[in-house]
């Protein structure tokens, strides 16, 4: 998947990095869609005469503002907060805010891009957007994350709406930032409405959307196992990270009787061999969530070793559910996964897996799951959320888990129709040409914008 000398995707991807300098996450993501898209852009007339994904290539609106707070120390903090509003052509612009001291244009326009076609994947009517700060929530007490939010909001909130940008969480932003931003979106627009997902329960927030990502990434890999007869009882399973996603993976996992012997930080990893079970999981989640805590702790609880600055990979495993970061997985992970017997690798996290490593993937006939399709059952259920709003009424946590299901049923179909090959199905290219063409067709519909 590196440059592969097709030379109409070496034309597109150099003309993006040329309006784009020092944006290599952008250029990666437009890259991969590029890759599988373009043959079949290259087949409809139409698609090539409206410039479709060159426009999509361009965010309709990259906004970043300065964001001033004052610390508990009494010293004024500047930092940059952003939001890149990608593509609203089927709904408004729908995805989440991160938080963390790497955040660059690069990285939000690479979050965004790839936004607009998982939400097309979902089946509901959502845009696609990012944003976020680089802003560090690590170490910050909570009247300095309150602050911070505020004064984010303070410039944010005359960018978005419930018709026009709904946010959510990301990296950094779960339960706490949440409650501060939409209580200060709320006071400054004077008004209550869907604006965020991911709310508390107690103002407007949707059962099983805390749990929405991870369960629909092993929903999707059931799915995929189910193809070749597999199933996910019995199967020794990676995950890294140990924040929202990773938990809630490794939650749908044990529950559906895997075995998960690892999870992560970005100070390394655990490998437990006996595998999690809800006592060791419940003790991760209060520790991530509650303590804001460091994922070593776990081993001086529960066993196990710790491996300082590593990443899991190299741990033999059936399958494999990379949930904390972009680039998480190199090519030599991935050989090292396939090496080792690995045979499904679903994405969480968004882009963990480098071009490289997923030419591995591909090479080697692994069941891999996109991030575009295996993650999308965190921004499916904020949709459930705004309908939910939207109805003022709230549906069990037994209902909405079950659309969560069949919408992930739905992507796996979508990904089987524009991915098949042969008897095979490549997954990567069924999801980003099943996204893509419903946003084209919506572009094409709507006129030269
Ligand atoms: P959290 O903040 O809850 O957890 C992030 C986890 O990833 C933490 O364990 C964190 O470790 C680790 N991590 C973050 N950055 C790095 C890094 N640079 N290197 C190593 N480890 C890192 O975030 P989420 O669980 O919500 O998000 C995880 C991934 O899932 C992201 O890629 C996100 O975009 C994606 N995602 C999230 C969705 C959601 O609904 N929340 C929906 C779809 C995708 P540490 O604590 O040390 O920073
Ligand atoms: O990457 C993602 O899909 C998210 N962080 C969730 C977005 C959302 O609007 O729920």
């Amino acid at each position: 998947m590196a440059p592969n000398g097709d030379p109409e995707l070496e034309r597109f991807v150099t003309e993006v990095a040329r309006r784009n300098p020092g944006e290599p996450e952008f250029l990666q993501a437009v890259r991969e869609v590029a890759h599988d898209v373009l043959p079949l852009v290259a087949d409809r007339q139409a698609y090539r005469d409206a410039r479709i994904l060159e426009r999509l290539a361009e965010p309709d609106r990259a906004i970043s503002f300065r964001v001033a707070w004052v610390d508990d120390a009494n010293a004024v903090r500047i930092q940059r907060g952003y939001r890149i509003q990608s593509c609203n052509a089927i709904g408004a612009y729908k995805g989440g805010l991160r938080f963390h001291p790497s955040v660059n244009p690069s990285i939000l326009k690479f979050l965004g891009f790839e936004q607009t076609f998982k939400n097309a994947l979902t089946t509901l009517p959502m845009g696609g957007a990012k944003g976020g700060s680089d802003f560090d929530p690590r170490g910050k007490s909570d009247g300095e994350v309150m602050r911070f939010c505020q004064a984010f909001m303070s410039e944010l909130f005359r960018h978005i709406g419930p018709n026009t940008d709904v946010p959510a969480g990301d990296i950094g932003v779960g339960a706490r930032e949440i409650g501060f931003l939409f209580g200060q979106y709320r006071r400054l627009a004077n008004e209550f409405t869907g604006t965020f997902t991911g709310k508390g329960l107690a103002y407007g927030g949707s059962l099983v959307r805390t749990e929405a990502t991870g369960f629909g990434c092993v929903y999707f890999a059931r799915e995929m196992l189910g193809t070749r007869g597999d199933e996910i009882r019995g199967k020794t399973c990676l995950v890294s990270g140990s924040g929202n996603v990773a938990q809630h993976t490794a939650e749908k996992l044990i529950e559906l009787g895997a075995k998960v012997v690892t999870l992560s930080d970005s100070d390394g990893f655990v490998h437990d061999p006996a595998g999690l079970d809800a006592e060791r999981l419940a003790f991760v989640i209060d520790l991530k969530t509650r303590q804001r805590g460091r994922i070593r702790e776990y081993v001086e609880k529960w066993g196990g070793t710790f491996h300082a600055g590593e990443r899991p990979w190299k741990v033999p495993c059936d399958l494999a559910f990379p949930c904390a970061t972009q680039n998480e997985i190199d090519a030599e992970s991935a050989r090292q996964l396939v090496a080792n017997g690995c045979r499904l690798v679903a994405e969480g996290a968004n882009m963990p897996s480098s071009l490289e490593a997923i030419g591995v993937f591909r090479a080697n006939r692994l069941l891999f799951a996109p991030a575009k399709a295996a993650n999308a059952g965190g921004v499916a259920v904020s949709g459930l959320e705004q309908s939910q709003n939207a109805m003022r009424l709230a549906w069990t946590r037994e209902e909405v888990d079950q659309r969560l299901l069949e919408i992930m049923q739905k992507i796996h179909a979508r990904c089987v129709e524009f991915g098949r090959e042969g008897d095979e199905v490549d997954y990567l290219r069924g999801a980003n040409r099943g996204g893509f063409v419903k946003v084209a067709d919506a572009m094409l519909a709507q006129g030269v914008l």
